[in-house]
């Protein structure tokens, strides 16, 4: 049995149509109604429009990434009540319309962040990039948030300050726009205004509290996509680990082994992305694939390069410092185990070829993605004929 391969897909406005992601090879699209406002209902009419627009492209709408959790949820401000009511309502809909996983993630105000989006190799391609020194430089230099040197090191704010320094104009600017991207799917970049405003709204809210935060939100909504059949799939963090002085509660195995605990039903699990949770040297991905297997409900497979200073640059799928031969294998252990195929999408991209004139979703070109997708399935293909 081989995983169900699946790519995502922005919804009709991306570069990247359909129709390409059935000729790289996938059965499935991995989308979200990014129109509508985080908080507000999904309703069926809207779910069935793109659904029937998938499946006309002769695809299937596989999985749901994200159906997001608003920051008045993880803050428990606000509407967050009402937004709860609306998020059960939408996972109602979401199952009357016969999808069955829904990803989303737990972390404030930003979704993912990296610091360059074209870093280039020397072949020429592009990848996104997480240097630490320019992180720092632009948290305690650039957006000059309040207190922000007391989380760094003596020896970080030196090489922060030395980035400054010795950075091109042109340099820093990158740094701070690719800072300050909005959500993924959205057009529109934060101001540092807003940020600062966003961040202050998480005064008081340290890590223990985000997760009773997580827990309370899971306890209700997990028994509603329980009775409609649906099950939830947190992505980690990424980075993983606290930025901009936020908490972060689904970096390390750890916080994994809390969510189950917490929270005992299956359909409480994982969007396994072997790139996020493999940014950090203290998680152990094939022993979390073993620990965690039965909560695994969809997968991301990328790979990032650490280099011992905080950087990392998203590598090769097969070159990074994730073994994901030795991944794949547990993933093929893991589905006859369960006998099941688990949709999993390549995570990211470089940008290459074609697509370097083209302006796409940074990691999401289609050319950088058919590639991984190519090889990751070749590994698959191979490892399965040997296991079965
Ligand atoms: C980045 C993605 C994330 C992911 C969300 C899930 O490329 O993996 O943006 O979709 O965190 O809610």
């Amino acid at each position: 049995m081989m995983m169900h391969q699946t790519m995502r897909w922005y919804g009709p406005h991306d570069v990247v149509q359909l129709a390409d992601i059935r000729q790289a090879g996938c059965a499935g699209v991995v989308t979200a109604l990014h129109q509508i406002p985080v908080g507000d209902v999904w309703t069926v009419e809207e779910i069935e429009k793109r659904k029937q627009m998938i499946e006309a492209a002769g695809m299937t709408w596989t999985v749901i990434e994200s159906l997001p959790v608003s920051d008045d949820i993880k803050r428990q401000t606000g509407n967050w009540l009402q937004h709860i009511e609306n998020y059960k309502i939408s996972i109602r809909n979401v199952a009357a319309c016969g999808l069955k996983v829904i990803t989303y993630n737990f972390m404030p105000v930003l979704d993912w962040l990296r610091t360059d989006v074209s870093y280039t190799f020397p072949n020429g391609s592009k990848a996104l990039y997480f240097n630490r020194s320019a992180f720092v430089a632009f948290d305690v230099y650039m957006l000059k948030r309040p207190g922000a040197e007391k989380d760094y090191s003596m020896a970080e704010i030196e090489k922060a300050r030395l980035y400054m320094n010795t950075a091109s104009e042109d340099e820093k600017e990158k740094v701070f726009r690719n800072c300050l991207l909005g959500l993924p799917g959205s057009d529109d970049a934060f101001t540092p205004e807003q940020v600062l405003a966003e961040l202050k709204k998480y005064e008081g809210i340290d890590t223990a509290k985000l997760k009773q935060h997580l827990f309370y939100f899971l306890e209700q909504v997990i028994p509603v996509a329980e009775a409609a059949g649906v099950v939830m799939a947190i992505h980690p963090d990424d980075p993983p680990y606290p930025v901009l002085g936020l908490p972060r509660i689904m970096s390390s195995e750890q916080d994994a082994a809390d969510l189950v605990q917490a929270v005992p039903s299956v359909a409480c699990g994982f969007c396994f992305c072997t790139g996020s949770f493999g940014a950090r040297p203290d998680n152990d991905l094939i022993k979390m694939i073993q620990r965690f297997g039965d909560r695994i409900h969809f997968l991301h497979l990328r790979n990032t390069k650490m280099d011992g200073e905080g950087n990392f640059f998203e590598a090769n799928h097969l070159e990074g410092d994730a073994d994901m031969f030795a991944i794949i294998k547990e993933i093929l252990l893991l589905m006859k185990r369960r006998h099941i195929s688990l949709p999993m999408r390549p995570d990211h991209g470089h940008q290459m070829l074609d697509d370097l004139h083209k302006k796409t979703y940074p990691g999401y070109s289609a050319i950088g993605r058919l590639k991984a997708l190519a090889e990751l399935r070749g590994i698959e293909y191979a490892l399965s004929r040997v296991i079965a």
